[in-house]
């Protein structure tokens, strides 16, 4: 093959295994229930990852004081009384990371109570691993007609 063209070949089959849709669809929404312990002044769990499109079920309980959960980005929010528990479900359309913090003020470190919840996807793992496999071709390849020289 003639050695100018290996270059924007590899670089047309990175940007492919970047951007082409997935023959595979995405896994379908699931409803995801996650019981949360609320105590002064932390969450747990306090890391939340969920597919884009799933069913979010959070179960707050209050293990101390009154405590809240308000979630960024989704205008979600919920109080649970000590020792009681509250539910709020919503769909998690919005991918991305969001904090979800405390909203009833519950002491002197209250502001530090947070967590995060992430929407994502998962096609970025195939896409990577696929860039992989390109990067690895490509250290073989004769990009310059230098290296081609050299070879001869
Ligand atoms: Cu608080």
């Amino acid at each position: 093959m003639n050695p100018r063209l290996v270059l924007p070949l590899f670089m047309a089959a990175g940007l492919i295994v970047a951007f082409t849709p997935l023959p595979i669809p995405p896994a379908a929404p699931q409803a995801r229930t996650f019981e949360i312990d609320a105590r002064q002044f932390s969450y747990s769990p306090s890391e939340l990852k969920v597919a884009q499109g799933d069913t979010v079920i959070l179960r707050l309980v209050s293990q101390d004081v009154v405590h809240g959960l308000y979630v960024d980005g989704y205008a979600a929010s919920i109080t649970a009384d000590p020792g009681q528990s509250a539910a709020l479900t919503f769909i998690a359309d919005k991918a991305g990371s969001f904090r979800f913090r405390c909203n009833v003020t519950c002491g002197a470190m209250h502001p530090f109570m947070i967590g995060k919840l992430t929407v994502g996807t998962n096609d970025w793992l195939y896409r990577s691993v696929g860039l992989a496999f390109l990067a690895v071709v490509g250290a073989f390849l004769p990009f310059t007609s230098a290296s081609s020289r050299k070879v001869k």
